[in-house]
């Protein structure tokens, strides 16, 4: 817990009620006790319009932005909306759901997907932002998320690995950076088209600009990855990582441009639809 980073929600400054207590989030490790049935998530339990929700019953501490890249799986993206929903409900945090969808025909490029939430979430005031796979539910109450002073690798356990971390500097799946710091190694690269490779550009930035990553303990950072995620036939790795810090100014978030196809609130998240 004295990893935590302490961050006040801008727009959530009702001054009457007490701070959230993290106590129970942190400390209770039993396995998640909710019912996933969608019609008790929307109906009476605050979450608004673009997938926004704040405790009433306390001032939280943390304001956070998830931020999911997306294409073509609507089928995990639903089990995915409704599950975190029940999920970061008990964390007592205030945060929305950003879902960011490549509409274009190009092969994927899940770091320029993450660059465009993380700008949008940037614009709109969030301190932390979390990036987070679709097809990765985490496991355990203690698994905050929010902000630590260092950037975080929530997703170190994963079943599809055998809950072993596959290498040391393994940075993808889900991480927790704060938005200072993300603006500071100017996001991730634009330029990984297809699977693999962005996430350990991303790390290299991070050794770049001298940010040591961090992680909670292996029993916390567990997660179930949903289906199989493999790379696709046609997918062209990077085989070159750039580490040397003139590239990364030249390649990210002050560099990102793409068009913006459109904007839809829905009750769980907001989908934001761009052409890469
Ligand atoms: C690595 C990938 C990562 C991926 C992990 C875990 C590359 C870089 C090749 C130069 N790295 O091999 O992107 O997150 O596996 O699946 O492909």
């Amino acid at each position: 817990p004295d990893l935590l980073y302490e961050e006040t929600a801008a727009n959530f400054t009702s001054s009457a009620i007490l701070e959230c207590d993290y106590h129970d989030v942190l400390f209770d490790d039993t396995t998640l006790p909710f019912s996933l049935v969608d019609g008790d998530l929307i109906e009476g339990h605050r979450i608004r319009e673009g997938g926004e929700y704040s405790p009433s019953e306390c001032k939280p501490k943390y304001s956070t932005a998830i931020i999911v890249p997306y294409r073509d799986r609507a089928e995990e993206l639903r089990g995915f909306l409704v599950y975190m929903h029940m999920f970061l409900r008990r964390q007592s945090i205030h945060y929305r759901i950003f879902v960011v969808e490549q509409v274009d025909s190009r092969p994927f490029n899940r770091a320029k997907l993450l660059n465009i939430g993380a700008a949008a979430a940037i614009r709109g005031g969030y301190p932390c932002l979390v990036l987070h796979d679709v097809d990765l539910l985490p496991l355990r109450p203690a698994n905050l998320y929010a902000c630590t002073k260092c950037p975080r690798h929530m997703s170190a356990s994963i079943n599809k690995f055998r809950f072993v971390l596959p290498y040391l500097k393994l940075f993808g799946g889900a991480i927790a950076i704060t938005s200072n710091q993300y603006k500071t190694i100017n996001g991730m690269s634009n330029e990984y088209f297809g699977w693999g490779g962005e996430d350990d550009d991303f790390y290299a930035r991070i050794e770049v600009e001298e940010l040591k990553m961090c992680r909670f303990e292996p029993e916390t950072s567990k997660y179930h990855m949903v289906g199989h995620k493999m790379p696709g036939n046609g997918d062209k790795r990077k085989k070159f990582l750039k580490y040397e810090k003139n590239k990364i100014s030249n390649d990210g978030l002050s560099t990102l441009k793409f068009i913006e196809v459109a904007t839809v609130l829905h009750p769980l998240f907001t989908h934001i639809m761009v052409d890469l």
